[in-house]
């Protein structure tokens, strides 16, 4: 199989967690750095590729595949050592569901053009904008934590990583960076901490990604 091409951005909680799945899967890939800052992600050209004009895409097998959640769930039919999904029909929608709170629900509504079209089309100050990104975090975990809880182990679900603990490493390197207090959900930070012990996820930190210049 040639190598995969992840179009990355170290910073991208989506691309993180690509990057995380295909770690677990043992996929060598090319990371492919897109400048998020720099709007390149709206370039016609890359968005001749991705209409979206978003990262994570992962060109794998002659596809060219978008949306973090669809990624994993391709790579887990694909690569079944490690699966990020359970097969039981009710934990599989347990662990889909955990994703999607966080996917789905937390996450877009701190993205970078939401937050960019209030700096720039609504005219609204930093502190706003940084209260808005908390509140929404802050409403959105501990809805987490309630389902997370009577059937957590190590991780999310059980003792061992699922796509739920995918999701939930980039939120809350997220939600740190903009300060927002953790200390109310001891269930996310004990899968948190076990998901970082494993290189699959430490590896693919936004601290050991490549930077652009
Ligand atoms: N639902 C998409 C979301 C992808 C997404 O929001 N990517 C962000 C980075 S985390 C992005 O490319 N943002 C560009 C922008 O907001 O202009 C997924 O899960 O892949």
């Amino acid at each position: 199989m040639p190598k995969p091409i992840l179009y990355d951005y170290y910073r991208s909680s989506a691309a993180y967690r690509v990057r995380i799945g295909l770690n677990l899967k043992g996929v060598e890939y090319e990371s492919r750095p897109v400048n998020l800052l720099e709007s390149a992600q709206r370039s016609d050209e890359y968005r001749a590729l991705n209409p979206q004009g978003f990262v994570p895409m992962l060109e794998i097998d002659g596809e060219r595949l978008t949306q973090s959640l669809a990624i994993l769930n391709y790579l887990d039919l694909r690569f079944p050592n490690q699966p990020l999904i359970p097969a039981r029909a009710a934990e599989r929608a347990h662990v889909v569901a955990m994703s999607m709170a966080i996917a789905c629900d937390i996450h877009p509504l701190n993205n970078l053009r939401v937050l960019k079209y209030m700096k720039d089309e609504l005219g609204i100050e930093q502190e706003a904008r940084d209260a808005w990104y908390r509140h929404w975090v802050s409403e959105g975990l501990p809805a987490l934590e309630a389902m997370a809880a009577p059937r957590a182990g190590k991780f999310l679900f059980g003792d061992a990583p699922t796509a739920a603990d995918v999701c939930l490493v980039p939120q809350l390197y997220n939600a740190r960076r903009f300060n927002v207090p953790l200390d109310d959900y001891p269930t996310l930070l004990r899968a948190d901490e076990n998901a970082n012990k494993i290189e699959a996820f430490a590896a693919a930190h936004p601290d050991r990604q490549e930077v652009p210049a």
